[in-house]
């Protein structure tokens, strides 16, 4: 691949000008009608191409990866999470894998954030009252939330999302809990003033506010089982940023129906873009398109990244942003 260029396909659109600058840097195939690939298209694409751009809408499993053509050597996936890939399948057949981490730390805290906020003062269920005509004007036990000051935040996954998110939650007078499956560093604890609970079972059971940070993987598939959904209080609310498969949706609706959790405040879904229905006939839930990430500015740095990673691998060298299935 060092001496041509390598055909890249790319599966969604991106931004206009990492657009033009994988033109002129790759020999490019891209969407331009962003409509997401079909697995047909998608095996197409992994036969003909040298690099392929996934996102997180294409699925590529072992039946599709066992397709591949012999030119691909590089799955440089946009997005962080990479649970759409099969690292394994990946590996066995010689294709390196990388994604775009780091970039959107701030971006996915920010909204998380704003969800956590959101979902215990109403903000949602007070704009539609708004904009459906309902408001009768202010009254002194109206719209009653909660108050965040004070409260008990449990981080389920430490890592840099967690903890810009913990950075961000101090500020709001929130006292921060977290479970990982390594304790972090001292420094870090003492930073973030952060609890650490060894037992997930336990945490869930104390706090006020939970928010998902972990990556989905096999062991984190349902790790919100309807059983660790029942430990919560019923004055907690929960908020995922993550990924949809880390809940259990059905058994989350169902307690929420039976007001067993006060709230939910979710960005992704277990089978987006398909939203349980139960969940959306309910007030007490804020639901969102996927779009903790979304800013300009995150996807340009996310698709720099994803320049860089096949630009050095075109070159020779190891991508920066190389996935190895041991880090999950
Ligand atoms: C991205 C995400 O928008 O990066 C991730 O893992 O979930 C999102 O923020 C999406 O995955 C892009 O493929």
């Amino acid at each position: 691949m060092a001496n041509k260029k390598p055909l890249v396909i790319v599966t969604r659109r991106l931004p206009d000008v990492i657009e033009t600058r994988m033109m002129e840097l790759f020999d490019c195939r891209l969407n331009v009608d962003d409509a997401p690939m079909s697995q047909k298209e998608l095996v197409q694409a992994l036969q003909e191409a040298d690099v392929l751009v996934p996102t997180v809408t294409d699925r590529i499993e072992a039946a599709a990866l066992s397709q591949a053509g012999p030119r691909l050597k590089l799955i440089a996936s946009f997005g962080t999470g990479i649970d759409h890939i099969d690292l394994k399948t990946a590996r066995q057949r010689g294709i390196t894998v990388t994604n775009t981490p780091g970039v959107l730390t701030e971006d996915t805290a920010d909204m998380t954030m704003a969800m956590m906020l959101a979902l215990p003062r109403r903000l949602s269920e007070g704009e539609r009252l708004v904009r459906a005509g309902k408001w009768r004007g202010w009254g002194p036990t109206s719209m009653l939330g909660h108050r965040i000051w004070g409260k008990r935040l449990g981080i389920i996954g430490m890592g840099r999302i967690g903890q810009a998110v913990a950075r961000r939650a101090r500020g709001f007078g929130l006292a921060v809990h977290y479970h990982n499956r390594r304790r972090v560093h001292g420094d870090i604890e003492a930073e973030l003033e952060a609890t650490y609970w060894e037992s997930l079972d336990q945490m869930l059971s104390r706090m006020d506010i939970v928010s998902i940070h972990c990556p989905h993987t096999p062991a984190t598939y349902h790790l919100l089982s309807a059983r660790r959904l029942r430990l919560l209080s019923e004055h907690a609310y929960i908020v995922n940023t993550s990924r949809g498969e880390v809940i259990d949706e059905n058994a989350l609706a169902r307690l929420m129906e039976a007001g067993e959790i006060a709230g939910a405040a979710l960005d992704v879904f277990e089978h987006e873009p398909a939203i349980n229905p139960k969940l959306l006939r309910m007030e007490n839930v804020i639901l969102l398109p996927h779009m903790g990430s979304a800013t300009l500015e995150g996807r340009l740095a996310m698709g720099e990244k994803v320049i860089i990673n096949i630009k050095t691998f075109a070159d020779g060298h190891t991508p920066p942003d190389r996935v190895l299935e041991t880090m999950f």
